[in-house]
């Protein structure tokens, strides 16, 4: 007779064990290294390991930003991205960054229905991130998320935010290169130019070409890319009609390649592990801070500045 409680047995792991099967690409390992970081488990360790790793390693993941404003077409884009990527036989991690506060959770749903036709497949790996982490600040798990995956050697890393706000700007901080997605409608021609991301992106993607208005949007952006300093190039496509994809893909590794031999991928990566040491810092401070101030007594005819002084010095913080 079956036993009626088929529970599989969770596989205990120890750390070392964790690491040698992340960096062999196996699933268990990956999934196990994100938890115990996302769970603070062994983060150090684990952490310092794994960065010590990537640092001597030959093969570099392409870690690719998508942001732009909502429905632009993002997810519809990473899907039919990762399917042609696959076909190539590459290994695609997706990182979807979820702008909802850690408090009321909610994954983004639309994006795991979106690439449902994708899965079960060993070569695709995708994992939602809260963007803010309980004390503010962007998620620093989201930065290391991204070494867990590059140590797994990801050919392709591909992270998508929503277009608001400091999210936006932090993306360009954590990818080697960043792709802003708009599309006709929607009223973006406002939101683009007003946002100043366009500045700090390395090409902006004008989806949903299919649509009557695209080349009126291409238009008014062709005039206002020529008057920033970094003149982002524009690939016009279709994620909807799977056109223009392998243009992307082809531009991506070109724009890839001259990053990694003109020295701007160092410098770009460089930047990158400086943003999240600061993050770490505000994350850690942030979460004392925050304890601090909720065990703290209210006393209305101190002054609130003065007292936060005197926190800080009694934590050895000079001020
Ligand atoms: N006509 C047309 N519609 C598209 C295209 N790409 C996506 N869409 C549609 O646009 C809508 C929004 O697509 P999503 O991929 O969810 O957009 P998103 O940017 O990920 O949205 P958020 O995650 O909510 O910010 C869906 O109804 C898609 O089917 C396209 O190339 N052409
Ligand atoms: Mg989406």
């Amino acid at each position: 007779m079956r036993n009626k409680v088929s529970k599989k047995k969770r596989l205990v792991l120890t750390e070392e064990e964790v690491f040698r099967r992340l960096i062999q690409g196996d699933e268990v390992g990956l999934a196990r290294a994100l938890s115990m970081i996302y769970r603070e488990e062994a983060t150090s360790s684990l952490l310092s390991r794994i960065y010590a790793y990537n640092a001597d390693k030959k093969h570099k993941s392409k870690v690719i930003g998508i942001t732009g404003a909502g429905g632009v077409g993002k997810s519809t884009l990473i899907s039919v991205l990762a399917e042609a990527l696959l076909k190539k036989g590459l290994r695609i991690g997706i990182i979807a960054v979820d702008p909802s506060s850690p408090k009321t959770g909610g994954a983004l749903l639309g994006d795991r229905i979106r690439l449902q036709h994708l899965f079960p497949n060993p070569n695709l790996f995708f994992r939602s991130f809260s963007s803010r982490g309980m004390v503010g600040g962007i998620n620093p798990f989201i930065f290391d998320a991204v070494a867990v995956l590059e140590a797994a050697s990801f050919d392709y890393i591909i992270i998508e935010t929503l277009g608001i706000g400091q999210d936006e700007i932090d993306i360009v901080h954590m990818c080697d290169l960043t792709a802003l997605v708009i599309a006709p409608g929607l009223g973006d021609d406002v939101q683009f130019l007003k946002s100043g991301v366009i500045e700090l992106v390395d090409l902006i993607v004008m989806n949903k070409s299919d649509l009557p208005t695209a080349s009126r949007t291409v238009g008014i952006l062709n005039s206002y890319t020529r008057m920033v300093e970094n003149h982002p190039d524009i690939i016009k496509l279709s994620a909807y009609k799977k056109q223009g994809i392998m243009e992307l893909i082809e531009y991506i590794d070109n724009k890839w390649q001259e990053l990694l031999d003109n020295g701007s991928l160092e410098k770009r990566r460089m930047e990158r592990w400086k943003f999240q040491v600061g993050n770490w810092m505000r994350y850690i401070i942030g979460k004392r801070i925050h304890k601090f101030v909720e065990k703290g007594e209210v006393n209305p005819k101190a002054s609130p500045y003065e007292i936060a002084i005197s926190t800080l010095k009694e934590w050895g913080c000079e001020v």
